[in-house]
């Protein structure tokens, strides 16, 4: 009690000598006149101005206690003289913690405060003139990208016009490309299937040709007595034909083979026994004393045609192999090869025209969504399209490619981990946040994102990363482009 009237004394004494109420910031001195009764400032009650700064809080803004630390929401303001003035928390007045360089606010505490106001002035002058010429030189920087930028983008717009315009010709261009491939495609189809056709055949006959051959190497091979008969005891003679495996061929066995006869002529042995016993026996193989005559080399190819269907060859591969350098498919004929030849080029003209259609499709799109990007004020940040910047710290190289994604990768090795792709500029805040989202999943958590400070700087850097909350990743970035005229970036008011 002796304590309030000890301030309340005090209080009156400086308002009535005319000196400033402490702790009141002079903007709001109008509404403190000592010589009425004082109202809140928000109009919660009217006291009297007796009541102003005696330690008890009675406005519920705290507006009556601006010297005291008596209002849990009240504001000290700290003249600062030498320095920039400040307004506090009234919790921080008389707390023991020197808030105001000038020490007012600790007046009725232990700590002794010096007065360091003219000191920091000092230092903030310095740091505002230090910022003032940075921006001043980033500034005539930031132009230049906006000129570089601007250029880039009205170059980007006639591209994509010429794109365009080239893109529709390539469509009308192809229509009439795919009609002649499919006019030059249907004669050499045609003729293909023929020469295939006509392979087929021929093929089949010297299939049979060859079965003839070697089924007379085998008649002959039995034949051991050369009269133009395979006999029961000729049979007998071959043991791979011991069907029941008891060591010896039978007569009744070898009469199975011959289909009952005693002996058998080359006809006959053909049609009916051949292909029972070239199963069994080794006979001398026809390639040992080719029986047939080579093909012209003309007639040949040393390869089947490229386009040769598999469907035309022969299912037995065993047997293709044995016989594929007999086997192989003629080369086409002259008019076939000009058709093959002519509808080539149809082929060659229509996908050089698709490959270019689809080229400038791309072309397009991605100038498209150059041009749609939101680049800044004035073009400012459109040279950092497509750019990456890296910072490393203790544990990870960072990197953020501008308009595109950011990600992670750690130094003991690994793949990149994605912290967002490109999202957006952060409203309200003229260009000087970037955010990047949709990353890969946290786990058990959201997925990962990141935000990018930018300060104006003389070069594009990426200044700084961390993880401020678990999978939010936060980063500083330093460039011209958000240098401003005039801007000096002198110290907050409030602390
Ligand atoms: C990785 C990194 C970290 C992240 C954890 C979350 O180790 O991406 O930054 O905090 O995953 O599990």
């Amino acid at each position: 009690m002796m304590m309030r009237s000890l301030l309340v004394a005090v209080a009156f004494l400086q308002v009535t000598l005319g000196a400033e109420l402490r702790g009141l910031n002079p903007n709001k001195k109008h509404s403190y006149n000592p010589a009425k009764d004082f109202t809140c400032l928000d109009g919660s009650a009217t006291i009297p101005f007796s009541l102003v700064n005696d330690d008890y809080c009675d406005c519920r803004d705290g507006s009556d206690e601006p010297g005291t630390a008596a209002c849990s929401n009240g504001r000290f303001y700290c003249e600062n003289r030498g320095h920039q003035s400040a307004e506090i928390l009234s919790s921080r007045v008389n707390d023991g913690i020197c808030d105001c360089c000038d020490g007012r606010d600790e007046y009725d505490s232990r700590a002794a405060c010096a007065d360091t106001c003219i000191e920091m002035g000092k230092q903030a002058a310095e740091e505002q003139k230090r910022l003032k010429a940075l921006h001043e030189e980033g500034y005539q920087k930031r132009l230049e990208y906006s000129m570089q930028g601007r250029k880039r983008v009205d170059n980007s717009h006639t591209e994509l016009a010429e794109k365009k315009a080239e893109l529709e010709s390539v469509i009308s261009e192809l229509a009439a490309l795919q009609a002649a491939k499919e006019e030059a495609e249907e004669p050499e189809r045609e003729a293909k299937e023929k020469h295939h056709e006509a392979w087929e055949v021929e093929k089949e006959a010297r299939k049979q040709e060859r079965r003839l051959s070697e089924a007379k190497f085998g008649f002959d091979e039995l034949d051991t007595n050369s009269n133009g008969y395979v006999s029961v005891e000729e049979i007998q003679a071959r043991d791979e034909l011991d069907d029941d495996g008891d060591g010896l061929v039978s007569e009744s066995e070898a009469l199975e083979y011959l289909d009952n006869a005693r002996e058998i002529n080359f006809d006959s042995f053909v049609d009916s026994v051949w292909d029972l016993v070239s199963d069994k026996c080794q006979f001398k193989k026809v390639d040992e004393e080719p029986l047939l005559p080579t093909p012209h080399p003309e007639e040949r190819n040393e390869e089947a045609p490229d386009d040769y269907d598999d469907d035309y060859d022969d299912d037995d591969d065993e047997e293709d192999d044995k016989n594929s350098e007999y086997e192989k498919m003629p080369e086409y004929d002259e008019p076939t090869k000009v058709l093959i030849s002519v509808a080539d080029e149809a082929r060659d003209a229509f996908n050089t025209a698709d490959r270019r259609k689809k080229d400038l499709e791309l072309e397009v799109s991605q100038l498209k969504k150059f041009i749609e990007m939101d680049f800044g004020f004035d073009f400012e940040f459109t040279n950092f399209y497509d750019n990456c910047y890296e910072y490393t710290d203790l544990e990870y190289t960072y990197k953020m490619c501008a308009f595109s994604k950011v990600s992670q990768k750690s130094k003991s090795g690994g793949r990149e981990t994605s912290l967002g792709v490109w999202g957006t500029w952060s409203p309200g805040k003229d260009y000087k946040e970037m955010k990047y989202d949709n990353g890969e999943k946290c786990w058990n958590g959201p997925s990962r994102s990141a935000t990018i400070t930018l300060k104006c700087g003389l070069e594009d850097e990426l200044l700084s990363a961390s993880e401020p909350n678990r999978c939010e990743y936060a980063m500083e970035f330093s460039t011209p482009a958000v240098c401003e005229q005039g801007k000096h970036g002198g110290p907050h008011t409030e602390l």
